[in-house]
């Protein structure tokens, strides 16, 4: 097979339904490619691809792999960049599969073009989008997506401490930084929204809702977690690239950057006391691998593979992403979600040099989650699985694998006190319209803890995220990922105090007065105070979209914010509430 060095890639909007639960992909007969036309006169592919490629005409170059169609070189790479696009992100760098099935060239090649080209085309009513109905495809990318997918998948190149070294970038040392904060903004109130497809955040002021400034940050940028202190702000791009902000500059800006692989979704930082602001560290879907950084510099110090043997298999995973990652707060370690494995790592950062990680066996396809309300356990979502795995990290060991149907998707889940249960976590789901809450308090209620106490019923499927706080007495559940409009366009909110009674709807994307586009809500977040909650209204590139205040106390709404700038919001981190994980 002749291939070309895959470049970093460039992603483009892609995965908003990439959650969904992937292919079932139903027998077929495999079409002859060997048959079929080249486009040639008088030679079948299966002939060209034998012979290769003449050496005279470099733009018709083959790649040609046993048992797949021919593609020629240019249509290789482009289907490469779609799938790292919008395919890998369920499916794996390496096809092995994970929120969708494995699609190795076993499975492909059975199929054939022709039956991967309808279910591109289509999707399936188990999760795979509609590339083609939607529109986001065309028949011919449709075509070579079909073909590619049956060669053996292109392996991206590793990323090493070197590489991660070139790309880093101190702008302002932290010697020229200020030694007290130079501005007068209310940094425990002020926001972070990520700005999807605008590479970009903004921060916004939570008092005047305001918008201070946007920052360019990575590609398809993700998430942001705050240090220990509050000064310094983590933003994570697809693309794997690192943005540090400090919010102590006269106007916050970027004072460090690095790519730390070629893409990610997960940043961290050490909260341990003691510890505080000391260390960062990134989780990469590839290479799978995290590393472990200068906390004010972001020098990258320490890279771990996470390459290994599966939970319950015991066999080797080439491809196992780093998901979820928290600081732990009873010990000076990360926890770190290593996905197809099925294992968190307990990464204890003391001793770099002589790097100490326990490995807890819990399922497989671990995703996101967040701490109970005491901040000792870690629950967290073993999605493809449908269970919330428990981690004890004071004892740093499992604690419970609990079960929750259908694709639990959590977050970082919202913590209450249910009026017969005691203490609870809660998350909603992809695959049904359940929110599981897991009694959480095993010194006050020890029959209730780890167990699934009591299974609401929201809306429906295609959830993403749950929220509460500790001064307010609502639980919000969003279902941006929902097929009709009007629930993928509302939220669900529940009385603590009144579960038995039911939600009530708020019509959020109509608050929001747009009048064009997919308006998804999601994404509840709370102000410091936790007396209102914000929602994005996530529309596409080129449309409007919102971001709705809330008054928590009498669910009316308070007010809507929009602007130019406003480029695709999807989660949105209150400083306070990031910095000190309240939620
Ligand atoms: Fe996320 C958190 C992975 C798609 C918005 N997302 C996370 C985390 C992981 C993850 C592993 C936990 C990080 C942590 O806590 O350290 N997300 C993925 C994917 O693999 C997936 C399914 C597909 C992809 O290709 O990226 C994906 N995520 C999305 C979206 O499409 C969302 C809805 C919109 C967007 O901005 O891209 C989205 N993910 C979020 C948000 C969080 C998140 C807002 C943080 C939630 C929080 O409250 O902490």
């Amino acid at each position: 097979m002749t291939t070309t060095r895959p470049q970093k890639p460039t992603l483009v909007s892609a995965a908003v339904t990439a959650f969904l639960l992937g292919t079932s992909l139903a027998a077929t007969a495999a079409g002859d490619e060997a048959g079929e036309s080249s486009g040639h006169p008088d030679t079948s592919k299966g002939e060209m691809s034998y012979m290769g490629t003449p050496q005279s005409e470099p733009d018709a170059k083959m790649v040609t792999s046993p048992g797949a169609p021919a593609m020629t070189e240019a249509e290789f790479g482009k289907a490469k960049q779609i799938y790292f696009e919008r395919c890998a992100g369920c499916h794996g760098v390496l096809r092995k599969g994970a929120t969708g099935k494995p699609l190795t060239t076993d499975i492909t090649q059975e199929r054939g073009t022709e039956y991967l080209k309808t279910f591109i085309n289509f999707g399936s009513p188990a999760g795979m989008p509609n590339w083609g109905t939607s529109g986001e495809l065309s028949d011919a990318e449709i075509e070579t997506m079909a073909k590619f997918l049956q060669h053996p998948p292109p392996e991206p190149p590793e990323f090493s401490l070197e590489d991660m070294k070139a790309t880093w970038n101190v702008l302002v040392p932290p010697q020229e930084r200020p030694t007290e904060q130079a501005n007068d903004l209310d940094l425990g109130n002020l926001f972070s929204v990520t700005l999807r497809d605008a590479g970009q955040i903004a921060l916004i002021d939570g008092h005047s809702k305001e918008l201070v400034t946007t920052i360019d940050t990575g590609y398809a940028v993700h998430i942001s977690r705050m240090s220990a202190s509050g000064r310094y702000l983590f933003v994570i791009g697809r693309d794997a690239k690192i943005t540090l902000i400090d919010l102590w500059m006269e106007t916050p800006r970027t004072v460090a950057e690095i790519d730390t692989g070629l893409e990610a979704r997960s940043v961290e930082t050490s909260k341990y006391p003691g510890w505080e602001d000391k260390y960062a560290i990134a989780g990469t879907y590839w290479p799978p691998q995290f590393v472990v950084m200068d906390g004010d510099t972001l020098e990258p110090l320490k890279i771990v593979s996470t390459r290994g043997m599966t939970v319950d298999t015991q066999e080797y995973h080439p491809e196992p992403r780093v998901a979820a990652i928290v600081a732990s707060h009873e010990h000076p370690e990360f926890i770190v979600n290593v996905k197809e494995t099925g294992k968190i790592w307990l990464v204890d950062y003391t001793d770099l040099d002589n790097l100490e990680v326990a490995m807890l066996d819990a399922a497989r396809f671990l995703h996101d989650g967040g701490w109970d309300q005491t901040k000792r356990y870690f629950l967290t979502a073993a999605n493809q699985s449908n269970k919330i795995a428990v981690v004890d990290s004071k004892d740093r060991e499992m604690e419970a694998l609990v079960d929750a149907k259908k694709i639990p998707h959590p977050g970082r889940g919202a913590n209450f006190v249910h009026p017969e249960y005691g203490p609870v976590w809660a998350t909603s789901a992809l695959g049904n319209a359940d929110i599981t809450l897991i009694g959480t308090d095993p010194k006050d209620h020890p029959d209730n803890a780890w167990q699934a106490v009591d299974v609401l019923e929201g809306q429906g499927g295609g959830s993403l995220f749950v929220k509460t706080h500790p001064e307010s007495n609502h639980l919000y559940v969003d279902t941006p990922l929902h097929p009709t409009e009007e629930v993928s366009q509302s939220v669900a909110v529940f009385d603590i105090n009144n579960l038995d009674e039911g939600y009530e709807v708020l019509p959020i994307a109509k608050w929001a007065g747009i009048d064009e586009g997919p308006q998804r809500v999601v994404h509840p977040e709370f102000n410091k105070a936790g007396d209102e909650v914000w929602f994005s209204v996530w529309n596409g590139q080129e449309q409007a979209s919102a971001i709705v205040v809330v008054d928590d106390e009498t669910l009316e709404l308070k007010k809507v914010i929009k602007g130019d700038w406003l480029v695709t919001p999807t989660g949105k981190f209150n400083v306070y509430n990031t910095q000190h994980d309240v939620y």
